[in-house]
């Protein structure tokens, strides 16, 4: 077993000076453990599948940075690649040829991909993505998903999920009436629902977007066939496709969900894995799509940091080094956790959901599984907290949010996970 944690006076002194300065004490605002309870920890150091606070206590780490860690912390070729560019200079402003070679590998892994754009977060890349299926149709309406998040732009932040599910936010203050007025919000999986708004303003709708696996709401894999449905509807109705894959790409599969349930969007908005830990994000779709961005055409993007050296130098290393065996070794981890944690749940008689696709996955405390947002939002989240609370106290960091992905890492071994299911039975013993 991995420490119990000490005293934590270090994080709640660095809490306290924190919340004087950063609002909420925090620089994103799920990380602030308002749902779970209990004081953030401030990390100093990641190694592998592990992190250390500021107090010296280490934790076995199911977060990962939200997702980019696919390799776990510090990666020796990740860091090396990284620090190998920083060396040659931090940043110019200027095209390099480490972005053409990052580029190159995106286009051959992901499909729909045939040319990319990079940005520093993935909220510019849906951002970007959004104003490009606007100008390219000529049109103004947006479709999305209730739960699904596509980062923090204004036109994206309705009925959002990540930190505005966490916190149970209605749409933001400073959004305007305006801002959102073109984006039209249709529950996950509800074919019904996606059918009609087509029928409705089928010839107004630039672009349906959606995370192929909701993973903002918890995990919410898409119902049998409904991918399929949104490729034909937007292809009928002249609209474009935007497959958001910043928590799904690079790592439930090379190329993503797209590879994994075989359709083929327009337009894909990748980032955290794809950054290697670094802040970098992109936004790509075909040849003749992208051509509408500046400077070949007139829609308008664009970034002092984007392609930054070292963060491509970082994304690219690690790519390089997610193979087929990397995902097999990764999925056979996700399964034994998972099937671990059914059984921990199924044997102490707590009604539990781990939806999953390949290596991405949640908990859900639930009777019945999950299929929207409606649903997502009547889940016990107080049990989440239990959860979260008693696996820190036993050394185990799980994203402090009912409604977010846990992320297991190529760092992790067979045993560590073990530890994790063996810690969850004696928290859910407590119960
Ligand atoms: N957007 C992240 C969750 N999907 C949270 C990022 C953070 O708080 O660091």
């Amino acid at each position: 077993m991995i420490d119990p944690t000490p005293p934590t006076a270090s994080s709640e002194a660095l809490y306290e000076r924190a919340k004087q300065v950063i609002p909420g004490g925090v620089n994103s605002p799920v990380r602030a453990f308002s749902s779970v309870g209990g004081t953030p920890r401030f990390l100093i150091e990641g190694n592998g599948s592990r992190v250390t606070d500021a107090d010296g206590q280490r934790y076995l780490d199911y977060v990962g940075s939200w997702g980019p860690l696919i390799l776990g912390h510090a990666h020796r070729d990740v860091i090396g690649a990284a620090n190998e560019a920083l060396q040659r200079g931090s940043s110019f402003g200027a095209p390099t040829g480490r972005e053409v070679a990052l580029a190159e590998l995106i286009v051959e892994r992901v499909p729909g991909i045939e040319q990319v754009r990079m940005t520093s977060s993935g909220t510019e890349a849906a951002m970007g993505a959004i104003r490009l299926a606007r100008g390219a149709t000529g049109r103004d309406k947006i479709v999305k998903f209730a739960g699904h998040y596509h980062g923090h732009a204004d036109a994206l932040l309705a009925a959002a999920g990540s930190g505005v599910a966490t916190l149970g936010l209605p749409d933001s203050p400073g959004v305007t009436a305006g801002a959102t007025a073109d984006t039209l919000v249709v529950p996950w999986n509800d074919r019904e629902a996606v059918e009609a708004v087509f029928a409705e303003h089928g010839s107004d709708i630039a672009v349906l977007a959606c995370e192929p696996v909701a993973a903002n709401m918890g995990v919410v894999p898409p119902a049998e066939g409904f991918l399929e449905l949104l490729r034909e509807l937007a292809t009928r109705h002249g609209a474009l496709l935007l497959f958001d894959e910043v928590m799904t790409g690079f790592r439930v599969a090379r190329g993503g969900a797209a590879e994994v349930y075989g359709v083929t969007p327009d337009l894909v908005a990748l980032g955290k894995v794809v950054g290697g830990g670094f802040p970098l994000a992109a936004f790509g779709g075909s040849a003749e799509v992208m051509a509408h961005l500046a400077p070949e055409g007139p829609v308008y993007q664009a970034g002092t940091l984007s392609g930054n050296p070292v963060a491509v130098a970082a994304g690219t290393a690690q790519l390089r080094l997610l193979d087929a065996s990397a995902y097999d070794r990764l999925d056979a981890l996700a399964e034994r956790l998972i099937s671990g944690l059914g059984e921990v749940f199924a044997e102490a008689g707590v009604a539990a959901q781990l939806p999953r696709c390949r290596s991405l996955f949640g908990v859900f405390f639930a009777e019945e599984p999950v299929v929207d947002y409606a649903g997502a939002k009547a889940v016990d989240t107080g049990r989440y907290a239990a959860l979260h609370r008693g696996m820190l106290a036993r050394g185990h960091y799980l994203p402090p949010s009912a409604y977010e992905a846990i992320f297991v890492s190529l760092a992790h071994t067979a045993a560590e996970v073990d530890s994790t299911v063996e810690a969850a039975r004696e928290v859910v013993a407590e119960w």
